[in-house]
């Protein structure tokens, strides 16, 4: 008999409904999480981090890139998806098989079997790094799920209702950890507390977060 993945068995991945919409699966990137990491510095060759500016002008807190046939860009403009980077001008390297499959796994073991990925955003949190309150509404198809993956240092994520005031929830992430997002909860207020300086084994003095998105 295969595993059920909604029961808690030790160090082993397993998931948590946290609520209609959002899953938590525990460690489900941990056996890969070499590979990934590998992938994204792959990526960062080509693309390197940078700090965005919000729309008002302010440097963003986290530094980031992107794979996939878009990224998130934001400037004096806005916030949206560009299919070349702005700092190259070239086009976004290709999603690589191993990040694209660990996201469509994920979001299949979730539930949401169809999910193909259009957009991966790779962002870097050093100790201090924060991401305030948002919602992620850049998007076309607000049905379609949000995958986001956790290596490296822990974080504490927020995870607030569907209007800015309301209390957020403080959600511990550990490396490893996947979250997939959609439903209802895809339109929810969300965010990260600064990061506490460490050391990881794999991926040294940061997190990194990959969020997989389709976009288009
Ligand atoms: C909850 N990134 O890039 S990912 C972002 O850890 C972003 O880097 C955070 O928020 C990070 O936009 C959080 C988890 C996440 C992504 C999308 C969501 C949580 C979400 C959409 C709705 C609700
Ligand atoms: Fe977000």
């Amino acid at each position: 008999m295969t595993r059920d993945l909604f029961e808690n068995d030790g160090n082993k991945p397993w998931a948590e409904r946290l609520s209609a919409g959002t899953v938590l699966l525990h460690h489900f990137a941990s056996a890969d999480a070499a590979d990934l990491l590998a992938a994204v510095h792959g990526v960062l060759q080509q693309a390197p981090l940078r700090q965005m500016f919000t729309p008002g002008g302010l440097p963003m807190s986290v530094a980031s890139s992107s794979c996939g046939d878009v990224g998130w860009v934001s400037d004096h403009h806005g916030y949206r998806y560009e299919s070349c980077d702005p700092a190259s001008g070239k086009p976004w390297p290709a999603m690589p098989a191993s990040l694209r499959k660990l996201a469509e796994t994920a979001a299949s073991a979730a539930g949401f079997t169809a999910f193909q990925p259009d957009a991966c955003l790779i962002n870097r949190y050093l100790a201090g790094t924060k991401m305030s309150l948002h919602q992620d509404k850049d998007e076309r198809d607000f049905t379609q799920p949000i995958v986001s993956v956790s290596l490296g240092l822990p974080a504490v994520f927020l995870l607030g209702g569907w209007q800015r005031s309301d209390k957020a929830m403080r959600l511990p992430l550990q490396h490893g950890d996947v979250l997939v997002w959609g439903g209802a909860d895809r339109l929810r207020f969300h965010g990260v507390m600064p990061i506490v300086a460490g050391q990881h084994e794999l991926a040294g003095n940061c997190r990194i977060n990959l969020t997989f998105r389709k976009a288009k």
